[in-house]
Parts: structure tokens; sequence; C-alpha cells
């Protein structure tokens, strides 16, 4: 990687940690002006810039009011950086319903996930944070989906996800509609044990997402 490269990664990171909105969006510009690939700045500048947010919350260095200025400034380098996602055609309209489980409202996470899929391809229907289970499933169906994902930040909520799969069990729709699942305290082994299926990241989800379609159709 270029050192300018590299460069205007740490520091895109460093202006939303900062919560420095302008800053963010003077390097997101400088950074396509280079040429630079939007992916890698979304993912290894903004997002990274929002983990190390979240990591001085944890150590108490930083309260509610900075992580929303950090997400703020966030949002206004992908404003930035969004438009020269390159768009993938992935041939058929595969169909995605995406968003937080019920009793949850985290979702930057959720919002970086749902932009790869857009751009890998994927019709996407965002339900928004704080959904209850049936509503997925009602969605889904209404649109014939071919993945649901999900996304929770918090342990109290994880449950939902597996409610979401009971649903789709009592309809029979368990093979014909896949789900995907993430968020902070997820893991590949919470997603074997209720059935569906896991990434750690926002890139992976879409690499997973189009793995999923594939297989379905062999
Ligand atoms: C930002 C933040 C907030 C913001 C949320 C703003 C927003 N609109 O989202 C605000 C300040 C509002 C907030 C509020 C609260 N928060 Co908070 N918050 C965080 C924090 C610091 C960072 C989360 C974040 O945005 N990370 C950055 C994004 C980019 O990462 P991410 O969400 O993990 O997403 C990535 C992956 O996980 C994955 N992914 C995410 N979703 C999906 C979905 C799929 C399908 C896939 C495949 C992948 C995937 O891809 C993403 C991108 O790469 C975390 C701590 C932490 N370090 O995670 C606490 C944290 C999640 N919050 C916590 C809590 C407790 C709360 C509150 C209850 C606090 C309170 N007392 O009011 C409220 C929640 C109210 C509610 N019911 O929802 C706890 C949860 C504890 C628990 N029980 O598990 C945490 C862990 C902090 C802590 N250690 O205490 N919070």
């Amino acid at each position: 990687m270029s050192d300018l490269k590299q460069t205007l990664l740490l520091q895109l990171a460093d202006s939303v940690v900062n919560m420095d909105e302008k800053m963010t969006v003077e390097l997101a510009q400088t950074y396509i002006e280079n040429n630079f690939n939007p992916y890698e700045g979304i993912n290894k500048g903004l997002a990274h810039g929002m983990d190390r947010a979240g990591e001085l919350y944890e150590e108490e260095e930083y309260f509610i009011p900075e992580l929303l200025m950090c997400s703020d400034a966030m949002y206004a380098g992908l404003d930035v950086l969004r438009p020269h996602l390159k768009l993938d055609k992935l041939g058929d309209n595969y169909k995605v319903v995406i968003g937080v489980v019920e009793g949850d409202t985290h979702d930057i996470g959720k919002n970086l996930v749902k932009i790869m899929l857009e751009t890998s391809g994927f019709d996407v229907v965002d339900l928004g944070r704080d959904v209850p289970p049936l509503n997925f499933v009602k969605k889904a169906k209404e649109i014939s989906a071919d993945i649901i994902a999900l996304s929770t930040l918090m342990t109290t909520t994880m449950e939902g996800m597996k409610a979401v799969i009971q649903l789709l069990e009592r309809d029979k729709l368990q093979d014909k509609i896949k789900v995907m699942i993430g968020g902070g305290p997820i893991s590949k082994s919470f997603a074997d044990k209720i059935g569906a299926h896991y990434a750690e990241d926002a890139s992976k989800a879409a690499k997973l997402a189009q793995d999923l379609v594939q297989e379905a159709q062999q």
C-alpha cells in the first residue's frame, strides 16, 4: 500500500475519532482525488475510526454525545466515498431484508453492511432498528427475499435472532430464505447454534451474501 494511502486511511480514522466532520470530508475528498479504493476508505478508514471511538467509550473516555459526533463525522465521510463505490452486477435480482433486532437501536454497523450489500448488487430493504421478529419474516415473504440480515450490538437482544429463525421454520421457509447475522456480541458459534450464517464485518458480509445466493442456485 502506498504511503500516502496509508497516511490518509489513518487520518480518516483519526478525524472520525476526533469528531471532526469538516476534516473527515476534506480527507475523504483527497482520498478519492488520488483514486484510492473507496471500499478500503470506508472499512479501513471510517469504520476503523468508529471502532476506535467504541473502544474509548468502553474505557469511559468518551460518552454518548462524543460517540454521536463521531458517527456524524463517519456519515459525512461516507457521503463522499459512497458515490465512488462500483456497483457489481449479480445477474439476477437478489433481495435482502436487513434490520436491527427488537430492543436494539444501534444501527451504524447495520448501515455499513447495507451499503456493502447494495454495492455488491443486492436489492436491500432496510427495516431500520428495533424491529420485531415477525416484521422481518413478513417483509421477506412479501418481497420473496433470498436473505434476511440481522444485526445486534447487545447481548440482551441476541435471542431476537433465534426468534426470526423459529418463525421461518414454522413457515417451512428456512431452506428458502437464508439468515445471516452479525454485530459486536455475535460469534460463529452462536450463529451455528441457531442455524444462521455469520460474518464479522461489512465487507465479509457482502461476500457471505454472494456465496449464499450462489450456493442456493446449485
Ligand atoms: C456507538 C454506540 C452507541 C450509540 C449508537 C448510535 C447508533 N445510531 O448506532 C449510542 C450512543 C446511541 C448508544 C446507545 C446505547 N448503547 Co451503545 N455502544 C456504541 C459502541 C461504543 C460502538 C458501536 C458501533 O457503532 N461500532 C462501530 C460499528 C461500525 O461496528 P459494529 O456495529 O460492530 O458493526 C460491524 C460488525 O459488527 C458487523 N455487523 C454489524 N451488524 C451486522 C449484521 C450482519 C448481518 C453482519 C453479517 C455483520 C454485521 O459489520 C459492521 C461493520 O464492519 C458500542 C461498544 C462497541 N465497542 O461496540 C456500545 C455498546 C454496544 N452499547 C451498549 C449499551 C449498553 C448502550 C445503551 C443501552 C446505553 C445506555 N445506557 O443508554 C444504549 C442503547 C439503547 C438501545 N436499546 O439500543 C453496550 C451493549 C452491552 C450489551 N448488553 O451487550 C456496548 C457494547 C458498550 C458497553 N461495553 O457497555 N451506543
